[in-house]
């Protein structure tokens, strides 16, 4: 059986090859491994993670070496007799020990990782993450900011009539800008079902539960681009919900901190004056903004996704006065169902469009035109 020998041969080499091709594969060259991250707690969570892999590697190599040798050594052929032997105390008490020994020496790392993992104390930044179908809501609870982060995937390209660009599905309209060398501390929750907020980099993943604020947090050392998604498959547009992290220097950070104070301010002076928009001017932004907000739902085409979502072509909500009920519908939403109130989100102006596209597009063609102000009166 000479064949069978080097075969045999073959395979435990091929066996004994594949660890160091794994350490080869240790910096994600070929994305084989999990990234080793921008903060010092991605790091630690890297190298438990790579101590842990190792224990498990020689631990294979060793059973399976001695399963291997003595199936090898010990064969029939070979003229092999069965020991016949009941119970040895010696042997039962080295392989308890022994594993227990190995087991408390990795929960000593891995609890010290845990335990740094959750000193969310003083932080010098403290964010709220909110998970919602399908999007994320950031709210800086010092700097008192606020706002949603959308998909920014153009629609052709997940429809496939568009060649995808590099970022397709991972990048978003307004990342979450944050400084380096900070202690930012997150809070996770969700607004509807359960999500997960996942960035790799950063070391986090946590879920998103409503009622549940879970905490999280990140020292960024490097400023860049850091992309993530939900984890946590959450109806049909999970994948259409992508986290996109810029991190900047501390003065560019103050920087866009101001900028974002500024443009707030700028928009309730805008919104305090009366304004009247042509049919042409609201139709133009609602389908804008519909596109953005609402074809998730209810389809490019207005057709919905029935029974699920239901369609606003020929609606009776959407073609039936009165307007205010069409209006108050989008302000509200409907509560108990995957309908949310847009009231905090969209501005009167971004209704109003909305109202007047959604009730003239598709052929529903009622003629109606909606004004700012008719939305500002029903708040
Ligand atoms: C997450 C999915 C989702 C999104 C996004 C969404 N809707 Fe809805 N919408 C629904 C569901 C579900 C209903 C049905 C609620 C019910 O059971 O009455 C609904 C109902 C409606 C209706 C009433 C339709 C009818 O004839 O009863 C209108 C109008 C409407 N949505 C407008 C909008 C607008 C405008 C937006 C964007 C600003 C939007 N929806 C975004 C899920 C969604
Ligand atoms: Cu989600």
């Amino acid at each position: 059986m000479k064949w069978f020998t080097q075969l045999n041969r073959i395979g435990w080499w091929l066996c004994l090859s594949v660890a160091p091709l794994l350490a080869w594969a240790d910096d994600y060259r070929w994305g084989w491994n999990m990234p080793k991250g921008v903060t010092p707690l991605s790091q630690d969570i890297y190298w438990l993670h790579m101590l842990i892999f190792w224990i498990c590697v020689i631990i294979g190599i060793v059973v399976f070496g001695v399963l291997i040798y003595s199936l090898f050594q010990h064969r029939k052929s070979k003229g092999a007799v069965a020991a016949n032997f009941h119970a040895n105390t010696k042997v039962e008490l080295i392989w308890t020990i022994i594993p227990i020994v190995i087991l408390v020496a990795m929960a000593i790392p891995a609890t010290q990782v845990l335990s740094r993992m959750d000193d969310t104390n003083q932080a010098d930044i403290t964010i709220d993450v909110i998970g919602y179908q399908w999007k994320w809501e950031y709210k800086y609870m010092d700097q008192n900011i606020a706002f949603f982060s959308n998909l920014a995937t153009p629609p052709a390209q997940i429809r496939g009539e568009e060649p995808k660009g590099e970022w397709y599905l991972l990048e978003v309209d307004r990342p979450l800008v944050l400084p380096v060398n900070k202690k930012i501390r997150f809070r996770v929750t969700s607004n509807d079902v359960i999500h997960s907020w996942w960035m790799p980099e950063l070391g986090i993943k946590r879920d998103a539960i409503p009622g549940f604020l879970y905490e999280a947090w990140a020292r960024i050392d490097r400023p860049g681009t850091y992309r993530g998604q939900c984890a946590e498959l959450c109806g049909v547009y999970h994948g259409y919900m992508p986290i996109v992290v810029e991190a900047v220097s501390e003065e560019e950070f103050e920087q866009w901190v101001a900028q974002q104070k500024k443009a707030v301010v700028e928009q309730e002076a805008v919104s305090e004056q009366p304004s009247e928009w042509t049919y042409a001017q609201l139709m133009t932004e609602g389908k804008q903004q519909y596109d953005k907000y609402c074809a998730a739902c209810h389809g490019f085409d207005g057709k919905g996704i029935p029974p699920l979502f239901p369609a606003l072509k020929a609606s009776s909500v959407a073609t039936n006065p009165p307007i205010s009920r069409h209006i108050e519908l989008i302000l509200h939403g409907v509560p108990g169902t995957a309908m949310q109130g847009y009231q905090d989100q969209l501005t009167d102006a971004e209704i109003a469009a909305i109202v007047t596209y959604e009730r003239n597009a598709w052929e529903n063609n009622t003629g109606s035109i909606v004004q700012p102000g008719d939305v500002k009166s029903l708040r």
